[in-house]
């Protein structure tokens, strides 16, 4: 079977790496101006065919290019991860300036806390690049999906999506209520660590 990205599939990896490459010219930046990390980590991944199929006939969309590159715009997936709330949203501002791209969808769940306790800014990036897209415009659009969040988040929203995908998990409705209840807790303690942070100076 072809790959669900068709014809795209190379131009796929050309945006990929100009927004890693971006992003890790702001590490370095920040490194040279103030000897400190703007992110802790980051990972950027093309989501595979078949996740992508699967998650094509979950939405009850057609298995083909449109779907997977226009109507679902996370083909491309960046995750930044940072020690502070403040670094994720100079990241964010940082994200605003990257040269042909434009923010076309922005989710802040970090002000706007899911009820389940999810945190993280996501957001939708539109790249252009001198190449076609899935709709023939040369120079093409291409989507990113980026999520910006702290490592507590992070850690907290791995245990989550483990808990969400495992069933027949005794206690499942405390533990819900128990990851609600943590989710809260961390919230505070990254509050908690930036005030210290910023007191350091
Ligand atoms: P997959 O298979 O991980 O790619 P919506 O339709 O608006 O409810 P949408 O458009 O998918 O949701 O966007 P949203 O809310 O920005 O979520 C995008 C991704 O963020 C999700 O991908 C998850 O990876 C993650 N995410 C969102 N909410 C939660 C949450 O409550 N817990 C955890 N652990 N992760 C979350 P998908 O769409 O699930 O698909």
């Amino acid at each position: 079977m072809s790959s669900i990205y068709g014809d795209y599939e190379n131009t796929l990896d050309i945006v990929k790496d100009k927004i890693e490459k971006a992003l890790l010219d702001y590490q370095q930046d920040i490194f040279e101006k103030t000897n400190d990390k703007g992110f802790e980590h980051l990972s950027i991944r093309i989501k595979s065919d078949e996740s992508m199929r699967e998650k094509c006939r979950r939405k009850g969309l057609p298995e083909d290019d449109m779907s997977a590159l226009y109507t679902l715009k996370d083909a491309i997936g960046v995750r930044v991860v940072c020690s502070f709330v403040d670094d994720v949203f100079s990241v964010i501002e940082f994200i605003r300036t990257i040269p042909d791209t434009e923010i076309v969808e922005e989710k802040d769940y970090i002000r706007h806390a899911k009820p389940n306790g999810y945190r993280s800014y996501h957001i939708i990036l539109a790249v252009r690049v001198p190449y076609e897209d899935v709709y023939g415009n040369n120079p093409g659009t291409y989507y990113v999906e980026m999520q910006i969040r702290t490592i507590a988040m992070d850690t907290w929203a791995s245990l989550e999506h483990k808990m969400k995908y495992k069933r027949d998990i005794p206690n499942q409705e405390l533990l819900v209520s128990e990851l609600k209840r943590v989710a809260d807790e961390l919230a505070s303690c990254d509050l908690s660590m930036q005030t210290i942070r910023d007191l350091i100076g």
